[in-house]
């Protein structure tokens, strides 16, 4: 049970700010985390009401399929609709240019598969999540392969930084959705997240990063000093 904390406040404002950006017949993507989640809630409010109508979600992780059929939203898969309207997400360090560090629950590959897929995406955040540059506060999530455990780390040890495989609650590795691990790199070479990129992409064995970059079209952030709509 996740415990709510003071920035919740801004979470749920931030989130439901996104959320009148749906209209009805749309098909958007649920992102993952406790501030998404607030913006699935409220959806599942509006479609009750019949403020929103025939709204499709499609979900970024099991957690939140699970949240979303828990509240009667009606779901759809990628297969059965490719293409969809707006994506609602959150992240864990966004900077001045809407590039962000996402990842932090492990659902980093469906995320960015279901934002490629969207015409909108829209990150929600409280405004502990912005910084200067990328890296000051998050680790960098790498979803790896199994098979290639060893041999990838070894790859990002190359480049510097610290790597810590993700525990998983019964002590062995935590698993993503697809069977992979994740490695946590804190304090990665980010002076151009562009070329790191490029650099991870470029690894067979890494199956999904968490930089985010020229992907986010809206960052609506909450905070002390109110609301902010970066684009
Ligand atoms: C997902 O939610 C992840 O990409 C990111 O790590 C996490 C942020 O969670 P929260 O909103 O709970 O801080 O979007």
């Amino acid at each position: 049970m996740r415990v709510v904390g003071p920035e919740d406040k801004y979470k749920r404002l931030a989130a439901e700010m996104a959320v009148e950006r749906v209209s009805d017949g749309m098909v958007v993507g649920l992102g993952h985390g406790s501030t998404a989640a607030y913006a699935v809630l409220r959806m599942a409010v509006l479609l009750r009401d019949g403020s929103l109508k025939d709204v499709l979600g499609v979900p970024c992780s099991r957690r939140v399929e699970e949240e979303a059929r828990r509240l009667a939203i009606p779901l759809a898969t990628l297969d059965a609709r490719p293409s969809l309207d707006l994506v609602i997400d959150g992240a864990d360090e966004i900077d001045p240019g809407l590039d962000c560090i996402k990842g932090k629950g492990g659902a980093l590959l469906r995320e960015k598969i279901v934002a490629q897929a969207s015409k909108r995406r829209i990150i929600v955040a409280d405004a502990s999540k912005c910084s200067a540059r990328l890296g000051e506060k998050a680790s960098l999530p790498v979803e790896v392969l199994p098979f290639a455990l060893v041999p990838e780390r070894h790859f990002l040890e190359s480049l510097g930084g610290k790597i810590k495989l993700r525990p998983g609650p019964d002590g062995r590795p935590f698993v993503t959705a697809q069977g992979n691990f994740i490695l946590d790199w804190s304090q990665p070479p980010l002076d151009n997240p562009r070329e790191l990129a490029r650099k991870l992409e470029s690894r067979a064995g890494i199956m999904a990063h968490g930089l985010f970059l020229d992907i986010v079209d809206e960052v609506i952030v909450a905070g002390p000093q109110g609301l902010r709509l970066l684009r």
